[in-house]
């Protein structure tokens, strides 16, 4: 199984990632790396609480498990020896890739399950830029199957403006609107990518981003790693999501610990 990127990351998918907050990058992984992890991903869905914590949206319609990393087994494997953290530096120009949590997204054959537009960062007790979400797509995803869908350029209109949208409209700055209202606005610049097993699609914490259901007849499974670069600092509300075992730390400090280890540093 690969440890490197099976492609060079180019100097065109950091630009695009910059720019619009969004990359897709296709062939990084290679099929061994795809078929465990859709195996165990399979596992999780037959019994989520045997392998992680079930996220929000855990239900018949959709499996939604967080933090199987931290036992040991195929997602711990594949956090620490696949290269889904050098892929995540090189592209967002961290000198140091620090583990956060993962969560798996299952969406099974005909699952109506709608995820409403929202962006990570809305959860995340933390500040600073680089705490992307690394998506990788385990089966063909496409607009039949419930691909995920975003606003390019959204992020820099948010830093421009100091958005960080809440939970609920008295949290922040308020609830993610809901953009399938706006389809028409041409300020919005919808995007999405049909995805083969094993391509990734990389995201900005700000970037909205949404999913439709499931009209196929395969389940589309989506794991999705999120993961802290050089900028991050604790920043604790009492709305952000909590992360099992870690005591809440001082507003400011760099996480480090066991519970994020570092995965990858340019050398
Ligand atoms: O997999 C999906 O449909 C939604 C993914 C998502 O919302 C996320 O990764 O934050």
């Amino acid at each position: 199984m690969n440890k490197h990127p099976l492609r060079k990351i180019t100097s065109e998918h950091k630009q695009t990632y910059a720019l619009d907050g969004v990359v897709v990058l296709r062939g990084m992984f290679d099929s061994d790396w795809i078929k465990l992890m859709h195996s165990a991903a399979e596992q999780v869905m037959a019994n989520p609480t045997a392998y992680g914590i079930p996220g929000p949206s855990q239900g018949n319609d959709m499996t939604s498990v967080c933090h199987m990393w931290r036992k040991p087994g195929e997602f711990r494997d594949f956090v620490f020896n696949s290269p889904a953290a050098e892929i995540t530096g090189k592209i967002i120009g961290s000198s140091t890739i620090r583990m956060y949590h993962d969560h798996l997204f299952i969406k099974p054959p005909h699952s109506r399950k709608i995820m409403r537009w929202h962006h990570d960062a809305t959860a995340w007790p933390v500040t600073g830029e680089q705490v992307p979400n690394l998506w990788l797509s385990l089966t063909k995803a496409n607009e039949q199957s419930g691909r995920v869908e975003f606003l390019a350029g959204y992020p820099k209109y948010c830093l421009d403006n100091n958005i960080v949208y809440g939970f609920n409209n008295d949290q922040a700055s308020g609830i993610c609107p809901d953009f399938e209202k706006r389809r028409e606005d041409p300020n919005l610049n919808f995007v999405s990518f049909d995805l083969d097993p094993g391509d990734v699609v990389l995201f900005h914490p700000l970037m909205p981003h949404h999913s439709k259901g499931n009209s196929s007849d395969k389940p589309r499974i989506g794991l999705a790693l999120r993961l802290f670069g050089d900028d991050v600092l604790w920043s604790p509300a009492s709305h952000k999501a909590p992360i099992p075992d870690v005591e809440q730390l001082p507003a400011g400090q760099q996480p480090q610990g066991k519970y994020f280890p570092i995965l990858w540093q340019n050398t």
